[in-house]
């Protein structure tokens, strides 16, 4: 048997506000956001290049119109752009870091990330004007410190994270996800509560002049999909 549910707790329906488009004109939307999408890459090299604070509140506004478990929207985003505050994330960061290419990664997972050509060295983390450090929320936790389950938690964030990035990209921004391994000094630096995880610091700006990026291949889209 079903359980009822109390219908005052249902959310009212409103009309959905959907555009219809003819199906060439939807053949060709899809098509530009792929080619648009597809100039995406990730960068390394961030100039001191300053973007105005708008455009990263607009993008993450983006982020939370992600689909999410049960409406929780289970994330938090601290827009960090303080020198000092930067400085000590990239002092925390570079130290996981030596620790992780000179010891705690396996032979098998340098070799794997090897043709990025990266390093226990993170300038990036106080070149570019901001890094935004996504945390996703374990669980619910109010004022009083009263405990409530959140759920699809890492799903939730992920996707919002990709609607960052895009909403990045589509700007005309670049960005670099940057995950430090572990990353609890981050609730410390930042003041954030036990029941947050981070989840990645994005690293958000302009890229310098002479930016390069390795020559990556996309895959092909019989290797991704299967058809019934
Ligand atoms: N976190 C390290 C190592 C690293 C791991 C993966 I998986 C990458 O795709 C890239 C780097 C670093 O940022 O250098």
């Amino acid at each position: 048997m079903t359980k009822k549910i109390k219908t005052s707790v249902l959310a009212p329906l409103v009309s959905l506000n959907y555009d219809i488009f003819p199906i060439e004109e939807i053949k060709f939307r899809s098509l530009e956001y792929y080619k648009n999408m597809n100039n995406r890459r990730t960068v390394r090299d961030f100039s001191k290049r300053l973007v105005p604070i708008e455009i990263i509140e607009n993008c993450i506004l983006t982020a939370d119109t992600a689909p999410n478990g049960a409406n929780q929207h289970p994330w938090h985003f601290v827009i960090v752009s303080d020198p000092d505050i930067k400085r000590r994330i990239r002092n925390a960061a570079e130290k996981e870091e030596e620790r992780f290419y000179n010891s705690r990664a396996t032979k098998e997972w340098l070799e794997a990330i090897s043709p990025l050509g990266t390093n226990e060295k993170k300038p990036f983390l106080e070149t570019a004007p901001y890094l935004i450090v996504i945390f996703a929320k374990t669980y619910g936790l109010s004022v009083k410190g009263k405990i409530t389950k959140n759920y699809y938690v890492n799903e939730s964030v992920g996707i919002a994270t990709g609607f960052l990035i895009s909403a990045l990209h589509q700007s005309g921004l670049v960005s670099l996800t940057h995950t430090p391994s572990p990353m609890g000094f981050l609730n410390k630096i930042l003041n954030r509560p036990k029941n947050e995880r981070p989840f990645l610091i994005l690293v958000v700006g302009f890229p310098t002049k002479s930016a390069k990026v390795p020559h990556i291949k996309r895959k092909s889209l019989h290797e991704i999909t299967s058809y019934y």
